[in-house]
């Protein structure tokens, strides 16, 4: 390799042993080398460990993430809680960090507007600053991934470079081992990489310090992420959400689909069939509840990569094979199968939840809380206050576990295909309690994708900032697309074109509300949505068509809210939810319409899908003389 003489310096150093050395030079990848050599003589850490594929290697990130007090172990087997930094409610690192997160744009490139950027050059020299040095004293983990299945075309290998045990813990959870994938490389720099630090480390659990000099770049012409002073997973782990841009952006290139999807089986009840679909839903809005309904079959809760393929349907892959999921909420009626798994042994990596006598307590999860414990704000204790006076809740609402999928009772067997699996449907959903139906399919292709580019949502705590704004999050995936809106758009529509069997594309909303401000469904719902949506792919139900797209028949919802969840179903509750509110539209069409207006190059049909809902809307208003239409009017 070129960099035997460096490594070898390393050894005699003892920053590097003989055996971790021959673990690098058994790869035979001179870029590997060099990004490790450059990263290194940055970041200064005290020790290189090479992490393979090996159990010996994968029980040693485990333990070390123990020893360094990065996690700490729980009653339950398997179970340990990691804390990630706090200050105050609205100053920690909890949750993603949009504002710190930037693209590096070369001279001239295309700054998206709805995205943070950075002049590249500039931006290189500003984090590399921060970087020199920020592993000082610390071990440095290498690893290796590949994101989707193995031996699939699929897949993108990644490296990892990080000095935090609990994101190379997650990483070996959440991703697939590909140590011995990259021996196949053949020399190539076909490889995404990450280069992660914490940065200088406070207290004990040791947590970021200097979280105003965290950074988040995304150098999309080295197919690189580097990310600095912080520690939650959406911020940290490479292969998670920082992976997700540089994939956007190379699908973007390449005429495949890079998406923020969960895939799941769908299998309505005495139909023997399984019927697969992905759905985008902005961070906590109910995605990862979805691919988990009871009875249903779970492949993956957040990225997927799309593909056309020979019999003639898009497939779809999971990046990844684990969960890092949202606990909020998590509870034996709400979410049953989840609940089942994060309370039996397994291992499972919990963070900012509160720890009580070695026990682990969330936000709703249907159980008395202790008056006081361990949380990410150290000891708390009933109306304990940040020192702006703000209460701090026991549990981060952004709290979450991590698991692997395999350990689920409920995972689909086609995880791990190479093949990926055929899709039959595509669901968008927003947060949004006054404007769209339940559930709602697009009247063409096209219109599908205008659905998925107008989603709305009222902000979570997924992200730092404020919550309940609303916002546009096209595909709910606007947080990570560093290409053109326009061009993205483009080729969703391109990419459907092609395929022999398309898949039909529905929006839906479990957020809907009353007049009185209360929710009009129950959590559990959304199962019959999802049921009835895979019914109209298999031509099961008739449906009404309306200007905003195909919605059900009330006989039909009644049928299944009686068959899935026993339960009766009134028409007054249907014609509650399915009603046609023309004004709210109406105003949600003006907000796309600047949305649209401040990029460049949208394309026409997505200009032309709206004007044209907007005269069909005025239309019905007109004849029928009302705003809100009940879905009856149609028939
Ligand atoms: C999301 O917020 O969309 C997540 C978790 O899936 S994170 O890793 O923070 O992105
Ligand atoms: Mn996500």
């Amino acid at each position: 390799m070129d960099y035997q003489k460096e490594f070898n310096d390393y050894i005699v150093k003892g920053i590097l042993t003989e055996q971790d050395f021959e673990k690098l030079n058994a790869l035979n990848n001179d870029h590997v080398c060099r990004i490790i050599h450059q990263f290194v003589d940055l970041c200064n850490p005290s020790k290189l460990t090479v992490i393979s594929d090996s159990e010996k290697d994968i029980v040693y990130v485990r333990k070390k993430a123990i020893e360094l007090h990065e996690e700490s172990k729980l009653n339950l087997n398997g179970h340990t809680v990691h804390f990630d930094g706090f200050i105050t409610m609205s100053n920690h690192d909890q949750a993603r960090d949009i504002g710190n997160t930037k693209i590096l744009i070369p001279k001239g490139g295309y700054k998206p507007p709805a995205l943070n950027t950075v002049d590249r050059e500039e931006g290189l020299k500003e984090i590399l600053k921060i970087m020199e040095g920020c592993m000082k004293g610390k071990e440095c983990i290498i690893r290796f991934f590949c994101l989707g299945p193995k031996n699939s075309k699929f897949s993108i290998l990644a490296l990892q470079l990080t000095d935090s045990l609990y994101v190379a813990h997650s990483e070996d959870l959440l991703y697939r081992a590909g140590y011995e994938e990259f021996k196949k490389l053949n020399n190539s720099e076909n490889f995404f990489y990450f280069i992660h630090s914490a940065g200088e480390l406070m207290g004990n659990p040791p947590v970021t310090k200097n979280l105003k000099d965290r950074r988040v770049y995304i150098d999309l012409k080295e197919y690189r992420v580097l990310s600095v002073n912080n520690q939650y997973a959406g911020n940290s782990l490479g292969l998670k959400k920082l992976a997700l841009r540089l994939a956007i952006h190379k699908a973007n290139n390449e005429n495949w689909l890079t998406e923020h999807y969960f895939i799941m089986g769908v299998c309505p009840k005495g139909k023997n069939r399984v019927t697969y679909f992905t759905g985008a839903f902005p961070s906590a809005c109910g995605k990862t509840s979805t691919a988990m309904l009871p009875g249903q079959q779970i492949i993956g809760d957040d990225i997927a990569y799309l593909r056309s393929w020979e019999d003639g349907f898009a497939h779809a892959a999971n990046i990844e094979q684990g969960i890092f999921g949202i606990i909020k909420d998590v509870n034996p009626i709400d979410d049953p199968v989840i609940y089942e798994a994060l309370t039996t042994p397994r291992e499972t990596i919990f963070s900012n939840i509160l720890i009580k006598d070695g026990n682990s307590y969330w936000l709703g999860m249907g159980k008395n809380i202790p008056k006081e414990g361990l949380n990410y704000s150290g000891s708390w204790y009933e109306n304990k206050k940040d020192e702006n006076g703000i209460l701090i809740p026991f549990a981060h609402p952004n709290a979450r576990y991590t698991i692997r999928l395999s350990e689920l009772s409920n995972t689909d067997h086609r995880l791990d295909d190479p093949e990926g699996v055929p899709l039959h449907g595509i669901l968008y959903g927003g947060r949004d309690s006054d404007t769209m139906p339940p559930i709602l399919e697009s009247l063409s292709w096209e219109h599908g994708i205008f659905l998925g580019a107008t989603i709305e949502s009222e902000t979570t705590s997924a992200t730092i900032g404020t919550e309940g704004v609303r916002k546009s999050n096209p595909m709910a995936n606007l947080d990570f697309l560093v290409v053109p809106l326009g061009k993205y758009l483009e080729n969703h529509e391109n990419f459907g074109r092609k395929l022999k069997f398309c898949p039909k594309v529905f929006s839906t909303n479990y957020f809907l509300k009353n007049q009185a401000g209360k929710y009009l469904n129950d959590i559990l719902d959304k199962k019959i949505w999802i049921i009835w949506a895979e019914g109209r792919t298999q031509g099961d139900f008739e449906a009404i068509q309306t200007p905003i797209g195909y919605i059900p028949l009330y006989k039909d919802l009644k049928y299944l809210f009686e068959l899935e969840l026993g339960k009766s179903y009134s028409e007054s509750n249907y014609i509650e939810q399915f009603s046609i509110r023309i004004k709210n539209i109406l105003a949600k069409l003006e907000r796309m319409e600047q949305m649209f207006n401040a990029e460049k190059d949208i394309p026409k049909f997505i200009w032309t899908l709206l004007n044209k809902q907007k005269f069909d809307l005025l239309h019905l208003m007109n004849v029928k003389g009302k705003d809100v239409i009940s879905p009856n009017d149609f028939i």
